[in-house]
């Protein structure tokens, strides 16, 4: 069909709640683009490895305390740092699976009792994937997975309120998966929901911002 010269690569997210298997698919997927010769790279939020990535991370294994609006804008401060980045790399047609993005932001913070508004605010203006992979998962169901680690956040209670909150944040690049049906049946349906974003991309669909 020629060349365009919009094409670029996905940007595509994965969000659930711990254990819903998120790590894993995102993996999968990588590989199997890898394998379809499309450029990919796996990406996650928190990025652990920055300045404010460590000051994240330290908070998230209890050894630091931050009241919840200073954390959510760390979180917040953790993906603008990574935008520009992010969109050389999607317009030079490098497509990024990310596991976690501003919905798990959103959704964490409000499950605290802070203002949903006031939580996507500083997230408005950050690149809008084209697809969010949601891997759906009873709170329940996800707790008997071998349980929760040591980390704050892995508790039943706090998962079932940010499930809630999820819930608010659906759009059209959503796509809800039963995380409880096989493994090689999520991957199969990830594939899918992928291969169509992946070419709708590459035949030049704009690059939108979050929540503006
Ligand atoms: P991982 O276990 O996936 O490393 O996540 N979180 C994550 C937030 O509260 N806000 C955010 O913006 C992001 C990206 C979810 C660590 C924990 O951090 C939470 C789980």
């Amino acid at each position: 069909n020629g060349c365009n010269d919009k094409s670029r690569g996905s940007l595509i997210v994965f969000e659930g709640l711990d254990r819903c298997g998120k790590t894993s698919q995102s993996g999968r997927l990588v590989s199997y683009l890898e394998k379809k010769g499309v450029p990919v790279e796996s990406w996650r939020f928190p990025d652990r490895s920055t300045s404010v990535g460590e000051m994240i991370s330290s908070y998230l294994v209890n050894k630091s305390q931050l009241d919840d609006q200073t954390v959510h804008l760390l979180f917040s401060a953790n993906r603008w740092e990574k935008r520009s980045l992010m969109e050389n790399k999607l317009r030079s047609g490098i497509t990024l699976v990310v596991d976690r993005y501003s919905y798990s932001g959103v959704s964490f913070s409000a499950a605290k009792g802070l203002d949903i508004e006031w939580c996507k605010s500083p997230e408005r203006g950050l690149l809008a994937p084209d697809l969010v992979v949601y891997l759906d998962i009873a709170p329940e169901k996800a707790a008997e997975r071998g349980g929760y680690g040591s980390e704050r956040y892995e508790q039943l209670d706090f998962q079932r309120k940010v499930a809630q909150q999820y819930q608010t944040l659906r759009d059209s690049a959503w796509k809800v998966i039963d995380a409880c049906l096989s493994v090689d049946s999520v991957e199969e349906q990830i594939r899918e929901s992928a291969m169509e974003c992946v070419s709708n991309c590459l035949k030049g669909k704009p690059l939108f911002k979050l929540w503006s």
